[in-house]
């Protein structure tokens, strides 16, 4: 079947199956076409004036380069055109409210990665989609388990299209030829166990000790606990980094350190955390924040920041296993002990 059936045909079919599947079928349409208009951007860089040059700063604080504002432009005029309570996106302050009877509400980060333009890396386009509640004010504030679907498109070699509308994850590639997604894999699964781990190293003195504790673990690979040697990237895209997992297995985090700022980590929870564990999950993996599972959680607030470990469930699993060490976590606790204290572990 891979390569025969094209996305419009698979969502065509989905739309059939439940009162909101017709309303999430038309979003993620929506949003394939759009990534076609940015993956022209992209794939231009500075031949589309679309350098990857800051241009400012979001409502958040981060840096804002011109193909955010042009990728956010692009989603919201495709998105615009159809019946959505309400629209969040990390370049809006605050969510977008649309119909009143619109029965989705669709989360996106335009272009994630985005520091990666002007080197001609791999980036993305995150998107969530949640049903609509009572109060569509309160959309972005429900746990990340009410997702209908998610799913994040990169722009680099290929453009493809990663799905997940909750049963199973499917990979649909851009056909230059025909101009249309094609599946490219059905029912992808992770493996339980993986030989790869992806974390910005750099910022090891600043992590809590039961991140150091892990990661010391896979560079000690067999002549360690984990019996077994570990390889190590890190892209620097979390839509990279959750390609090559969803391809390959691995583990991704992005812990909370502590560097101002980064007390919850980098990543955003409502459109980065939830639509990429609710696919992990979906291709039989685990995303955590070392503590608490990430599908369980709900965000106070649109831009809030999570810690997020995800992939192969063994090692998520040993991630959260040292989070409850006593020895680790008292280490955390006592200012004595802790990061800049007098003992390193
Ligand atoms: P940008 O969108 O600012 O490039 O950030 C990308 C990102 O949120 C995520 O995609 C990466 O995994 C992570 O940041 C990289 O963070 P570091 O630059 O701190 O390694």
């Amino acid at each position: 079947m891979t390569g025969q059936l094209r996305l419009d045909d698979h969502l065509q079919r989905y739309s059939e199956t439940a009162p909101h599947a017709l309303a999430v079928a038309a979003a993620v349409d929506a949003i394939a076409a759009a990534s076609l208009e940015i993956a022209d951007l992209t794939s231009s860089g500075q031949l589309a004036d679309a350098s990857g040059l800051t241009t400012g700063r979001n409502s958040d604080g981060d840096l804002q380069r011109d193909l955010d504002v042009q990728a956010d432009a692009i989603l919201r005029r495709c998105l615009g055109k159809l019946p959505i309570a309400a629209l969040a996106s990390e370049e809006m302050r605050e969510p977008q409210l649309g119909d009143r009877e619109g029965s989705i509400c669709v989360a996106i980060d335009p272009l994630d990665g985005s520091s990666n333009i002007d080197i001609n890396m791999t980036v993305g386009t995150i998107f969530s989609i949640l049903p609509t509640p009572d109060d569509p004010g309160l959309a972005f504030h429900q746990r990340g388990s009410a997702q209908l679907a998610a799913g994040f498109i990169t722009y680099g070699p290929q453009t493809s299209l990663v799905l997940t509308l909750g049963d199973g994850v499917d990979i649909f590639t851009h056909d230059r030829k025909s101009g249309c997604f094609r599946l490219a894999r059905s029912s992808v699964q992770i493996g339980e166990s993986c030989e790869e781990f992806a974390i910005n190293g750099s910022n090891r003195r600043h992590w809590d000790p039961p991140v150091r504790a892990f990661i010391d673990e896979c560079l000690a690979g067999v002549e360690g606990p984990a019996n077994h040697n570990f390889n190590m990237r890190w892209i620097g895209s979390l839509v990279a980094e959750a390609y090559r997992i969803l391809t390959r297995g691995g583990v991704f985090l992005y812990p909370s350190d502590a560097r101002p700022g980064y007390g919850d980590g980098r990543l955003r929870l409502t459109y980065e955390a939830h639509p990429m564990a609710f696919i992990i999950e979906q291709a039989g993996g685990s995303a955590s924040t070392g503590r608490e599972r990430i599908l369980d959680l709900a965000a106070r607030d649109l831009h809030q920041r999570v810690p997020l470990i995800m992939g192969s469930s063994n090692e998520v699993r040993r991630v959260e296993e040292l989070h409850c060490d006593p020895l680790l976590v008292a280490s955390v606790s006592a200012p004595l002990f802790a990061r800049r204290g007098f003992f390193r572990l």
